[in-house]
């Protein structure tokens, strides 16, 4: 399979307010600084690189739990409620841009919560079009601001997007973020932190999740084919692929927030990628939750080249299958 012809955006997103660790947003740094555009260039691909969605005020960088920074709670305790949603609110707009421009968006974070906007501007731009997500990710993302254990909105972007339960969060004035899916247009795999509140919106829902376990025993083959099987993407069913590094194992991705144990490998990830490169129909990727100020400086030069491999294998099956 040839890569000409292939059409790539690159956006960063900087954005570090969905959580409370430092460095999250230097993320989609550490991707870029893998060569990762030189790479996809020179296997054939049209990749432009849009730069980053700047953050109104990322404090610098500090600890966004810092004394001195007003935390801004949503109606029920959201930390950062209005900076998360406005951030969100001006990737999904650029994520459409990308999209118009004839190219598959892919956006590096910063933290999971701006899959509010990837998700948003993917589903928004084309409304004729259902968009299918495929959520890679040690953690379901599933919270609403009552069920939620941290506050952090990076454990709730995916509750924003499914119409059943955006309801039990609050809004910005303008409506903004509009649900998109139904529960069947959502998937999960490499679940092995879910908090009780979201096993209870993933089991009421029926939700189609497929954990550690499932991978033990089905294998992965057999469990990405199940999950794309029934997302059955399309020309007018785009897939949107959010993958979270953490759900690799921390031994493959150690330079993330919020690492567990027990994870997949990195072979494991690319099976996830690889076999949606290969059915087509990708329309956008995330890749979020590197943070190079976790770990040593290898830790983080490991964690940005595991996301390299993950983005290259989603774009183009890998360059070292
Ligand atoms: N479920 C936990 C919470 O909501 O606080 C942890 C969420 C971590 C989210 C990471 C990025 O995927
Ligand atoms: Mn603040
Ligand atoms: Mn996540
Ligand atoms: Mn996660």
């Amino acid at each position: 399979q040839s890569n000409r012809g292939l059409r790539v955006g690159f956006l960063g997103a900087p954005f570090n307010k969905g959580q409370r660790r430092v460095g999250v947003s230097e993320g989609p740094q550490a991707v870029k600084d893998t060569g990762i555009i030189t790479s996809l260039q020179d296997l054939g691909v049209d990749v432009k690189d849009y730069g980053d969605v700047e953050p109104d005020n990322n404090n610098n960088n500090k600890p966004t739990d810092d004394a001195g920074d007003s935390l801004h709670l949503g109606p029920n305790g959201e930390r950062h409620f209005e900076a998360v949603l406005t951030y969100n609110q001006r990737l999904s707009s650029k994520v459409g841009e990308v999209l118009k421009d004839g190219r598959l968006c892919v956006t590096v974070g910063g933290d999971h919560s701006i899959a509010i906007g990837t998700i948003h501007g993917h589903a928004h731009t084309n409304p004729e079009h259902q968009v299918v997500v495929l959520w890679v990710d040690a953690h379901a993302d599933l919270n609403s601001g009552t069920t939620s254990p941290s506050g952090n909105m990076h454990g709730m972007p995916a509750a924003f997007h499914i119409t059943n339960l955006s309801s039990r969060h609050a809004k910005l004035q303008d409506g903004f973020p509009q649900p998109s899916l139904a529960t069947i247009h959502l998937a999960y795999i490499g679940l092995r932190d879910v908090d009780k509140g979201e096993r209870a919106f993933l089991d009421q829902l029926g939700i189609v999740n497929y954990g550690m376990r499932d991978v033990d025993r089905l294998g992965m083959r057999e469990v990405v084919a199940r999950c794309l099987d029934h997302l059955s993407p399309s020309t007018t069913r785009p897939l949107h692929v959010s993958f979270d590094i953490d759900a690799l194992d921390p031994l493959e991705a150690p330079s993330t927030g919020t690492p567990v144990r027990g994870g997949l490998t990195l072979r494991e990830g690319l099976v996830v990628v690889q076999e949606a490169w290969a059915g087509g129909h990708m329309g956008a990727l995330d890749l979020v939750e590197v943070n190079p100020h976790l770990g040593t400086p290898t830790d983080a030069a490991y964690t940005a080249h595991a996301a390299k491999e993950i983005i290259m294998g989603a774009l183009v099956g890998g360059y070292s299958q």
